[in-house]
């Protein structure tokens, strides 16, 4: 049994790829992407997931990685290839060595030729195996930069790759046209560059003359990941709210829990945004709150203080997560939504004021 997820930057069509193991929970990140530390970190809490490792494929030079922020977040650890030339991890990474998380584990293949310090991993069983730049679904990383190297490619996806079972699932780092998988059966017959009988001086001739541009990140994304993606001021990056012990959902929310609130009453601003009915209905309301349905926010979007943080409420939390998403746009920066509505403060038994008998 694996826990399996595979996520997606739309900015550099990159791949990030979440293992756990569902007995004990451990889990590890294939390639994170710095712009979604975030997103990440989130997935993993909801499926309660413990992150052990973030493993990269190798030095990218298109974006980011989100290895040093997830550390810094969730304590997770960096694991880069030796080969990679990269600083500050906490594993650096030989061929043949395994990363364990929890009774899995994923063995490194040493895949150079797309940069000298390539590696793929591969599966326990041998069932997936993640290529990095090394194997591209129906094409290869470049070889003209960062040491790259078309005879070293060739070599490294026959020998390394290929040679797995057909049925092999392949993930790479990338795609550029919506493909998300492949298998090694597929790739040995259809890839238009490595695949059928094309031969390593064929290959070599497809490669020098791809004509690429260079990635646009390219200037920031490497010297970032020399560092494992720390930035060069660790203060400013990725900040989370402090005003309040906020928890950031997958669906993009920051919620906030009951308690704090109970305790903090006097300085929040708190919107209801249920209907009049509502408000002084059964449940009542969380005192101090004002009245904005969420029909009306819209016009009323301007008048609230933006010096003080500002808490959404409704019945269950789904129409006011849609408020505080609202606020936030309309330039509030300290919004959170009250964590599970009106329902589940009164039944904490919090005070509450106008509710009717
Ligand atoms: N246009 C992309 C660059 C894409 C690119 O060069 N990707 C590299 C991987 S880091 C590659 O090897 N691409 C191979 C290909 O597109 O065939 C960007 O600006 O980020
Ligand atoms: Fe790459």
């Amino acid at each position: 049994m694996l826990i399996f997820r595979q996520l997606f930057d739309s900015q550099s069509s990159t791949y990030t790829y979440l293992l756990a193991d569902p007995a004990t929970r451990d889990a590890l990140l294939i390639d994170p992407v710095l712009e979604h530390a975030q997103r990440d970190a989130a997935l993993a809490a909801e499926l309660g997931l413990r992150l052990g490792w973030t493993l990269e494929t190798h030095l990218h030079a298109d974006h980011v990685t989100g290895a040093w922020l997830l550390r810094r977040r969730l304590g997770s650890r960096i694991a880069v290839a030796r080969a990679s030339g990269a600083q500050g991890a906490d594993r650096y990474l030989e061929p043949g060595e395994r990363i364990y998380f929890g009774g899995r584990h994923v063995q490194v293949r040493a895949t150079p030729g797309h940069t000298n310090g390539c590696v793929s991993y591969v599966l326990d069983d041998r069932s997936m195996a993640f290529t990095g730049d090394a194997l591209l679904i129906r094409g290869c990383g470049r070889t003209d930069f960062q040491q790259g190297s078309a005879s070293t490619l060739y070599r490294s996806v026959h020998e390394q790759l290929f040679s797995l079972p057909a049925d092999c699932l392949v993930y790479p780092a990338h795609d550029y046209r919506g493909l998300t998988a492949s298998s090694v059966g597929e790739e040995r017959r259809f890839n238009p560059r490595l695949g059928g009988d094309a031969g390593e001086s064929d290959f070599a001739g497809y490669m020098e003359n791809l004509g690429l541009a260079h990635p646009k990140q390219m200037a920031v994304a490497v010297p970032g990941n020399l560092q494992c993606g720390r930035p060069q001021d660790d203060t400013e990056l990725g900040q989370e709210p402090r005003w309040a012990p906020l928890t950031y959902t997958i669906a993009g929310i920051w919620e906030l829990p009951p308690q704090w609130l109970e305790e903090h009453l006097r300085d929040v601003q708190i919107v209801d945004v249920r209907e009049p009915d509502e408000f002084t209905g059964v449940l009542g309301h969380v005192p101090g709150a004002r009245l904005i349905p969420l029909g009306r926010l819209a016009e009323h979007v301007d008048k609230l203080a933006k010096d003080r943080p500002v808490v959404t409420v409704c019945r269950s939390g789904t129409r006011s997560a849609q408020a505080s998403v609202m606020l936030r746009k309309a330039g509030y920066d300290k919004v959170a939504n009250l964590a599970g509505g009106m329902l589940r403060w009164r039944s904490q038994q919090y005070v509450v004021e106008g509710a009717a008998d």
